[in-house]
């Protein structure tokens, strides 16, 4: 029997939501291994929270590049547990899943966002799992599965075709019954995407917009942002760009940001929160006053 849920996170001023990552997981790109244990996730997801996070992401999957699929019930065995425990804390629960009867069971405890990387593609039990629990459902931009996504990385104009794919995509999750309110949309950055590829859609999510969806942008320490500081720095060298993205993210209008570093983020948010609040008010046409 489902638990009633909670609200669905929402930013409450125009600044978006930042959504933090929590990998459980022995291999992810930039945090595996680290959150791996119960009471290190459940300490992490709880001091990002503190640090301002609206809602925590939590993955069992890695789906770094190359990463061969994880059969299910490990992957459940790694996130279910912390979930039970982050909805006890009244911590709200998004959860990180290709996997219908994973998102199910998250649903089950509590969870308030289903977020999919594949937006339905890898699991033809999930649209139906999103329609009949009316959950707020993250469509991200996919291809194909991580072991074979860079061959993937093929396009015409990657703006226009992933704005096309997501069209697609969003009219067959429609006709499953899912509430177009309930979707928001996620490019997809480092899917079968070069960095060049992620770039354009960054400076193009104007395009994305026009869908008339919430979008999600997810460029925390991905590979792209590792070219703009010395090879071989750690991941965690990419958060300042990563906060930079976030702020620039904000200024085209995202619903949220998909991040590591937490504080950073809210700084970076709360900078750009604070830039827009010193604007003067549009120049006075000439000759209209004192
Ligand atoms: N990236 C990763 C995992 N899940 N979900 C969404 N919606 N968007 C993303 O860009 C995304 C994701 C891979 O990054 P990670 O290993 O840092 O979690």
């Amino acid at each position: 029997m489902a638990r009633s849920r909670r609200a669905a996170p929402s930013a409450t001023s125009d600044r978006p939501i930042i959504m933090g990552i929590l990998n459980v997981t022995p291999d992810s790109f930039s945090d595996g291994g680290l959150y791996d244990n119960f009471d290190d996730a459940v300490d992490h997801a709880v001091s990002m929270v503190s640090a301002g996070a609206t809602v925590i992401d939590v993955g069992g999957e890695s789906t770094r590049p190359g990463a061969e699929r994880l059969p299910v019930d490990k992957e459940q065995a790694r996130v279910i547990p912390v979930i039970r425990e982050l909805v006890a804390r009244d911590v709200p629960v998004s959860i990180d899943t290709m996997n219908a009867s994973t998102a199910a069971a998250a649903i089950d405890l509590g969870a308030v966002l289903v977020n999919d990387v594949s937006g339905g593609l890898a699991d033809k039990d999930m649209p139906r799992l999103i329609a009949e629990s009316g959950i707020e459902y993250v469509v991200m931009h996919w291809r194909g599965h991580s072991a074979n996504m860079n061959s993937l990385a093929v396009y015409t104009d990657v703006v226009r075709d992933v704005r096309n794919e997501l069209k697609h995509r969003i009219a067959e999750l429609i006709v499953a019954g899912v509430r177009p309110d309930r979707v928001i949309l996620d490019p997809g950055l480092g899917f079968a995407k070069t960095s060049q590829h992620n770039w354009q859609l960054l400076g193009r999510l104007n395009e994305l917009a026009t869908l008339g969806h919430r979008i999600l942008i997810g460029a925390s320490r991905k590979r792209f942002l590792g070219e703009l500081v010395p090879e071989g720095a750690p991941t965690s060298d990419r958060d300042p760009a990563t906060a930079t993205v976030s702020a620039l993210a904000a200024e085209s209008g995202v619903w949220g940001v998909r991040v590591h570093d937490v504080a950073g983020t809210l700084a970076a948010l709360e900078t750009w929160e604070a830039w827009n609040g010193g604007r003067a008010p549009a120049p006075r046409a000439i000759g209209s006053g004192k």
